[in-house]
């Protein structure tokens, strides 16, 4: 069976990772068996990063990557419908979730004081004394050499959020008033951006963009839609 590792779950939800979000409800959608393995340490995944699948012997990483090799070898049972329009709407939409939206959310979690406190409770609380207290400023440090060497985190906090308010009005309009981001029927990139929405609205964690998308009616419509589909247990949060 497929074996998915990723992150213990955090504040009631699936998980507190939007990739590990995005590859579970991938995963869910293919209709293949698979189990989840509670794994906290980047370090055992073959890029350094959590998510990362075991099946028959092989280990990959990068949502994007295991979704490629689960296709190969159990071939398209999400996106094989799609036309080469929607293909290209597809990733031009995951790409801006992935390599944009995502280091805003990492500035919310990591760089913003009542981000960093929830988080330092929700991954570190349960470290033993004293590497609950060294380890987190140890990786907020890094995180903020990341954001900085990304580009984004030498922004202003105001032009960061501007940022991320472009990425959820896009989103916002693409979606339009379609069920899915792509018609009626959720396709891989509704994993990708299911994820996200829930990584900013599902955390008790407020920011402008977690305000900016509770405000924002066909996306938290959207939300509670795929959240009916594939975690009831969260309808009505
Ligand atoms: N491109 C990767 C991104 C995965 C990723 O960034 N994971 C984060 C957690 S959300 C991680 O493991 N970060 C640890 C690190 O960068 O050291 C994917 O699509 O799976």
């Amino acid at each position: 069976m497929i074996e998915l590792y990723q992150f213990a779950p955090a504040w009631g939800l699936p998980n507190p990772g939007p990739f590990c979000i995005k590859l579970e409800l991938y995963l869910k959608m293919t209709g293949l068996p698979f189990e989840v393995i509670t794994e906290n340490d980047t370090r055992k995944g073959p890029k350094g990063k959590i998510p990362f699948i075991r099946d028959d012997g092989r280990t990959i990483g990068d949502s994007e990557l295991v979704i490629q090799y689960l296709n190969g070898k159990y071939g398209d049972r999400v996106d094989a419908s799609l036309t080469a329009e929607q293909r290209a709407r597809a990733h031009a939409i995951s790409r801006m979730l992935h390599d944009s939206t995502y280091w805003v959310l990492l500035y919310c979690r990591w760089m913003q004081d009542n981000g960093y406190r929830a988080v330092r409770e929700a991954f570190f609380g349960g470290l033993p004394w004293p590497l609950r207290s060294v380890v987190p400023p140890l990786v907020r440090r890094s995180l903020k050499r990341d954001l900085t060497g990304q580009g984004l985190g030498r922004h202003s906090r105001d032009e960061i959020f501007s940022f991320g308010f472009a990425d959820m009005d896009a989103l916002s309009v693409l979606l339009g008033d379609k069920a899915f981001l792509l018609g009626d029927v959720p396709t891989s990139v509704d994993a990708t951006a299911h994820a996200f929405i829930m990584s900013f609205v599902g955390p008790p964690i407020d920011n402008p963009m977690r305000e900016r998308i509770q405000r924002t009616a066909n996306l938290m419509a959207y939300y509670r839609r795929m959240n009916e589909r594939f975690y009831p247990s969260l309808v009505g949060r």
